[in-house]
């Protein structure tokens, strides 16, 4: 049987019926993880195409790819990438004529409403990139930050085709000086009666961070589906998922972030106890990190030989240089080898270690190091909402070895 380190162990009792757990013994302690063994959540209507196997449907706006279904090719399938959206996704109208979808493209010389036929006709390129929420890993933290308790698979590795943002402004006489940031605005529609500014999905990242930005309508190989974004959304490498605007309705060059409640307060890297502010760090470039996806927790039992010790690793906005596997809780660490395709810097890796492995209990980590050196910490950095969790620990699975 294999767990995680962490609360994971609830996962696999629920899989046995109350009545086996009595019959154990076991009826008393396992009372509250009995009451949450709920049937899993169906997928959403947005969502029905997702393949139910390979997720975890935490709510109708937040899913987890399960660590055991990331594969050993790269790409993460459209079928088994996560979702999360702060707003219920936009109707299915606006992917009805694509090349239609307008945005407005302001802090530039002409500024200017922009079709994604128009766009089409600017410029193409593609990015394979890794595409992770910024609470990706907040279920490790034990202080149990609200938000979503996404372990590892709220992330994924991603192609997409676009304009480059670059093209863009370049096409409507350049950006104004003085203009610091690259702010995108998400085309959902807000309710009535409430504030827009506190709910609007509007996010702010230096300027500098265009030159790899892409405006996409295309994600591994087909159109971009209404849950990732379709038809056009902003693409920013190397930045958490939160910078990437799905639907984008508007790409602003600005002198100052933008207000909105989601960018000020919001995705702040908050000490714990805390409350967001614009002092704060925000969360945005991405740092090394990597994690062993099998075994996993969601693997079957494990006999004593040979294994394929293989997760994934990326270095955020540098490539990734060299990752480390220790069977040993991190005591001693052993060279990996990287397999697949390289996509580019902004893509994971996917790496192996081949290992024998004895009978007992082996904790199995990695440990990731970028091209400038950065090595993967071994703990967490607390703060309020768990966000940006690398350490290595937190990410290393227990396994049991017959
Ligand atoms: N317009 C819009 N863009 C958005 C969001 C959103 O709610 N609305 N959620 C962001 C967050 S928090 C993440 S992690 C990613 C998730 O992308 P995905 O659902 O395609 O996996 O989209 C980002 N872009
Ligand atoms: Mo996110």
């Amino acid at each position: 049987m294999i767990d995680a380190p962490t609360s994971l162990p609830r996962r696999h009792l629920l899989t046995r019926s109350a009545g086996a757990l009595a019959a154990a013994g076991l009826a008393t302690w396992t009372r509250g993880a009995i009451a949450q063994a709920a049937p899993a959540k169906p997928l959403p209507p947005y969502v029905s195409w997702k393949d139910p196997a390979s997720v975890i449907v935490h709510s109708s706006t937040t899913i987890e790819t399960k660590r055991g279904a990331f594969g050993t090719s790269v790409i993460t399938p459209a079928e088994q990438l996560y979702i999360r959206n702060n707003l219920p996704a936009p109707d299915a109208s606006i992917v009805a004529d694509r090349d239609a979808w307008e945005v407005t493209v302001e802090g530039v010389k002409n500024p200017r409403k922009l079709s994604v036929r128009e766009l089409k006709s600017m410029g193409i390129d593609t990015v394979a990139m890794v595409l992770q929420c910024s609470g990706n890993g907040r279920g490790f933290f034990p202080s149990k930050p609200s938000g979503t308790p996404w372990t590892v698979g709220a992330a994924g590795c991603v192609v997409w085709s676009g304009v480059p943002v670059r093209a863009v402004a370049e096409a409507l006489g350049g950006v104004t000086a003085g203009m610091r940031y690259m702010t995108g605005t998400g085309g959902e529609k807000l309710p009535d009666g409430i504030d827009p500014r506190t709910i609007i999905v509007e996010r702010s990242v230096p300027a500098a961070a265009m030159a790899d930005a892409l405006l996409a309508w295309e994600m591994n190989g087909a159109p971009i589906s209404l849950a990732h974004g379709g038809p056009l959304r902003l693409i920013v490498p190397g930045y958490t998922g939160v910078n990437n605007i799905k639907y984008i309705k508007q790409l602003a060059f600005t002198a100052q972030e933008s207000d909105a409640n989601i960018m000020s307060h919001g995705y702040r890297v908050t000490p714990p106890g805390g409350k967001g502010d614009p002092s704060q760090p925000s969360v945005q470039e991405m740092t090394v990190k990597s994690w062993i996806n099998s075994p996993s927790p969601d693997s079957g039992a494990l006999k004593a030989g040979m294994a394929q010790i293989h997760g994934v690793a990326f270095g955020g906005l540098n490539a990734v240089k060299s990752v480390e596997v220790s069977l040993d809780g991190g005591k001693t660490w052993q060279a990996a080898r990287f397999v697949g395709p390289d996509l580019g810097k902004y893509a994971w890796r996917q790496f192996v270690l081949q290992a024998r492995l004895p009978a007992g209990n082996h904790v199995l980590a990695s440990r990731a190091t970028d091209t400038a050196g950065n090595v993967q910490p071994e703990n967490r950095g607390e703060n309020q909402s768990g966000y940006n969790n690398t350490s290595w620990a937190d990410h290393a699975v227990k396994v049991s070895v017959a």
